[in-house]
């Protein structure tokens, strides 16, 4: 029998009601960090996604890169947390969070006492951050000159993770969802463009790669035993200013290396987040297919969840062909709070209003229809 978007899928002992994945999604309405409820409208609204994905998720104020995106780090952000796990469950859906450090995708007058961001080298990222001033004006402006991270504060990151990932536990949500992806401070790491060290987490791609193993160690002994984990990079992406020549032989060591942890799924933005499918850096196309085999050849055993501009053809396609297991749906997700209906009736989709992505209230937020309105 063919295997359907439609059908359940166990995840690590988690059961999900069939395969379309809610992907990450920055929102910006979170003031002070702290998710409101107008943020539970939202995800209990879309609690029929066989697992929602939460919106990046900052672990520390360090961690933190734009205006108005949720933390895990004070007590308010938790209990607002708690809410929306709440609501979702009693929904019956599923709630994983994705662990966020932006690293030098942040500015000054986000980052505490006004300092620098943190980075692996001391590289200014072309690339913009969103801030609000007093009176409520969303502006985009240009990320702030990072400081350089000393080897010796890594431990104490690491650490933030392994905290976040715990409290979000407690609170009650499913799993954790490692943010390796979109040029964030992991994605730093990897990338030659953003890290010039000479020490063991720059240069080679061992090197390069040693902050991202070491990230997904502490957290699955913090976490991994007992709830999902998993974890989202995307080998060839531009956003947020990174670039690496050779991405296949990168994300090829990172796949072997993550084969050695029990993770319950591999999360792949293929191409440019948000655009071309075929984006590509570097002198060849990326092969997705091969990395996803060096990962199974190396006795990786997560689920395989692609992402990127999938339309429910292509999205059909990659599960009957059993190229994902799970495939995640960002904007149409926006839009579409009831995305499971109306693919499975082949209704028509709304589409999302872009003006409305970043910032604001409920316009464009809680407010698009469901089907059967
Ligand atoms: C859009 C705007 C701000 C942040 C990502 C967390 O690309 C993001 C993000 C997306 O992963």
């Amino acid at each position: 029998m063919t295997t359907t978007l439609f059908d359940p899928f166990d995840l690590s002992g988690l059961q999900l009601a069939n395969r379309i994945v809610m992907a990450p999604l920055t929102r910006n309405r979170s003031p002070g960090a702290v998710p409101q409820p107008i943020t539970a409208t939202y995800y209990a609204q879309r609690a029929s996604a066989g697992l929602i994905i939460t919106e990046a998720t900052a672990i520390s104020a360090q961690g933190q890169g734009y205006a108005n995106v949720p933390g895990l780090y004070t007590q308010q952000a938790l209990d607002g947390w708690r809410t929306i796990t709440d609501i979702v469950h009693t929904r019956g859906g599923k709630i994983i969070v994705q662990l966020w450090h932006v690293g030098r995708i942040s500015h000054n007058s986000l980052q505490p006492d006004n300092q620098p961001p943190v980075a692996p080298s001391a590289i200014r990222a072309q690339s913009t951050t969103y801030l609000i001033d007093a009176n409520g004006q969303g502006s985009f402006v240009p990320t702030s000159l990072p400081r350089a991270l000393a080897a010796s504060e890594l431990p104490g990151i690491i650490d933030d993770y392994r905290r976040a990932a715990r409290a979000a536990i407690e609170v009650g949500f499913d799993g954790v969802e490692i943010h390796a992806a979109n040029g964030y401070l992991i994605d730093q790491f990897l990338r030659l463009s953003s890290n010039q060290r000479s020490d063991n987490y720059g240069g080679s791609i061992e090197n390069r790669a040693r902050f991202l193993l070491a990230v997904v160690e502490g957290v699955m002994e913090e976490v991994g035993a007992t709830c999902p984990a998993g974890i989202r990079l995307s080998p060839v992406t531009p956003v947020c200013d990174v670039f690496d020549p050779e991405p296949q032989p990168l994300f090829e060591y990172v796949v072997r290396g993550l084969a050695r942890y029990a993770l319950s799924y591999i999360h792949i933005i293929e191409g440019a987040t948000g655009g071309a499918r075929d984006h590509q850096q570097g002198n060849t196309p990326f092969d997705y297919a091969t990395l996803k085999q060096v990962y199974r050849d190396a006795g990786g055993k997560a689920a395989w969840m692609l992402n990127n501009n999938y339309d429910p053809a292509l999205a059909r396609q990659a599960i009957e062909t059993g190229q994902a297991d799970l495939i995640s749906f960002g904007r149409l997700f926006i839009s579409n709070p009831d995305l499971v209906e109306r693919l499975r009736k082949n209704s028509p989709l709304t589409t999302p209003d872009t003006s409305t992505f970043y910032g604001g209230n409920e316009h464009g937020y809680t407010d698009y229809p469901f089907l059967d309105a």
